[in-house]
């Protein structure tokens, strides 16, 4: 069996990335400070527990799943532009496209007695239709409580993301990701894993945020999640990982779909959110 490997955050990115190709996961330590875990907790807690549990087995009957964290939590666009983070996903997807790109942000709180989920690959949000040499995907779960065997750590099983696609995992393969408050587990879209059984008395929260290939569409709709009037408040390097940029020449150009000015004078944009939107001659800029 292949165990997952737990490498000090100041490790060289190549080491990261060889390790993610090898085994599909690696886990990070101590990435981030308490003080910045209890920053985050604090913002999206009043979230998660407003959030309905899951509707099926999969998305967890005793799970909370919270998303739009980039409009909702500053503290998360910190960890979404997470340089560390940032440059391990960028030397893992970058050979397959021109940049990456957000492709959800999401709490996972899994409460006592949630069951574990069924193991899967997150890249079949595409179905099956990308080659398996194109890996579309990285994943980051931050554990902002500590992560255990008995909480419900991530089951991942290492090096399964170059398997066939139909080979199952025997138990013996399937490791947990235990790690402490503000380490983090890299994953692949390729790799097989799931959320783990929590057996405890205490909830598990892990924020996943996850980072695509620039031409592949979001698995977390960002530009409804976070639209354009909050978007327009955020750094550049974020509004380009959200997707409002262009994602190449001629990927993610808009016009105007009201073009009031040339066209129509007499029609003035309602109160709110349309009348915030951004104009063309911000960077929001199409052709
Ligand atoms: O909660 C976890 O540890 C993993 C969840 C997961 O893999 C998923 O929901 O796709
Ligand atoms: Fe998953």
């Amino acid at each position: 069996m292949t165990a997952l490997q737990t490498l000090p955050v100041d490790v060289d990115n190549d080491t990261v990335v060889d390790l993610m190709r090898r085994d599909g996961a690696v886990i990070l330590e101590n990435v981030i400070d308490r003080n910045t875990i209890d920053g985050v907790v604090a913002e999206v807690m009043p979230f998660v527990e407003k959030t309905a549990t899951g509707r099926d087995d999969f998305t967890g009957r005793s799970t909370q799943r919270t998303g739009a964290l980039v409009a909702r939590s500053p503290a998360c666009r910190a960890l979404v532009m997470q340089q560390r983070i940032l440059k391990a996903a960028r030397g893992f997807l970058l050979p397959f496209a021109e940049r990456i790109v957000l492709h959800l942000t999401q709490t996972i709180h899994i409460l006592p007695g949630q069951g574990a989920q069924m193991i899967h690959r997150d890249r079949l949000a595409w179905g099956k239709h990308l080659p398996p040499s194109i890996e579309p995907q990285l994943n980051t779960m931050w554990a902002l409580t500590d992560f255990t065997l008995d909480n419900g750590a991530t089951r991942v099983v290492p090096g399964s993301n170059g398997w066939d696609w139909e080979k199952r995992a025997e138990p013996d393969e399937i490791c947990q990701a235990q790690m402490s408050k503000g380490s983090v587990l890299l994953y692949s879209g390729s790799v097989l894993h799931s959320g783990g059984e929590n057996r405890s008395n205490e909830a598990r929260l892990g924020l996943n945020i996850t980072y695509c290939l620039g031409w592949l569409r979001q698995e977390e709709n960002q530009y409804l999640s976070c639209p354009p009037h909050i978007a327009s408040t955020l750094e550049p390097e974020l509004q380009e990982l959200l997707g409002y940029t262009m994602g190449n020449y001629a990927l993610g150009y808009y016009s105007d779909p009201e073009p009031r000015d040339e066209v129509r004078s007499d029609i003035q944009p309602p109160e709110g959110v349309l009348g915030r939107r951004p104009r063309k001659e911000s960077r929001f800029e199409g052709v």
